[in-house]
């Protein structure tokens, strides 16, 4: 499901619309043709549950699905901005430090950089890349700068930012 909503829709013949939406039942069937047995029932399973992670969300009517977070596809979710907290977390591996210490923080593939309310969060989301390294993000001082924070629709920890320069990272 993350794969296809939020980098690869078109490995399945998917159609995402310029919002992130895509059918429920297209999905389903797209899926289906794919080999993935999956029913609404199923769907709706992963949507609550998600591995723990509130990844996704139907559209009003339920007609439609889409991530919340995390693509790579060029998608507008029509967020509002959003005033984060002063403090927001990064988790990244080690290795990546150095170049983050010099360019900051940026979105890589994806379409934001993704930061974390719980500091516990951040080291989840940096173990996924080896060894962790731990960044204090400046987030009240750069929203007073001028930098446009959005919050995650369905996971509220998660906030995302377009980039965040050297001088706003503090190592832990
Ligand atoms: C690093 C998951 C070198 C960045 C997670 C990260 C999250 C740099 C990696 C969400 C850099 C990108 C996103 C620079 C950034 N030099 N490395 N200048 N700037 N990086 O996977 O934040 O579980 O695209 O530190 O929980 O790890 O899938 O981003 O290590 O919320 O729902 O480049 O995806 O959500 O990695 O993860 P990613 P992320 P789900």
């Amino acid at each position: 499901m993350s794969y296809v909503l939020r980098h690869h829709p078109e490995e399945i013949g998917l159609t995402v619309n310029e919002n992130g939406w895509a059918s429920v039942d297209e999905l389903l069937d797209k899926a289906r043709k794919y080999g993935k047995n999956i029913d609404r029932k199923l769907l709706e399973k992963l949507i609550e549950e998600g591995g723990g992670k509130k990844r996704f969300t139907f559209s009003e009517d339920q007609q439609y699905v889409r991530a919340t977070y995390g693509h790579s596809i060029k998608v507008d979710l029509q967020l509002n901005p959003k005033t984060p907290p002063k403090v927001l977390y990064h988790g990244t591996a080690e290795k990546n430090l150095s170049s983050i210490i010099e360019k900051g923080l940026n979105a890589q593939s994806r379409n934001f950089v993704h930061l974390s309310v719980i500091e516990y969060d951040a080291h989840e989301v940096g173990s996924r890349h080896g060894s962790v390294a731990i960044l204090a993000v400046e987030s009240g001082i750069m929203h007073r700068d001028g930098y446009v924070f959005y919050q995650s629709e369905s996971e509220p920890g998660i906030w995302l930012t377009k980039e965040v320069p050297p001088k706003f990272l503090n190592k832990l």
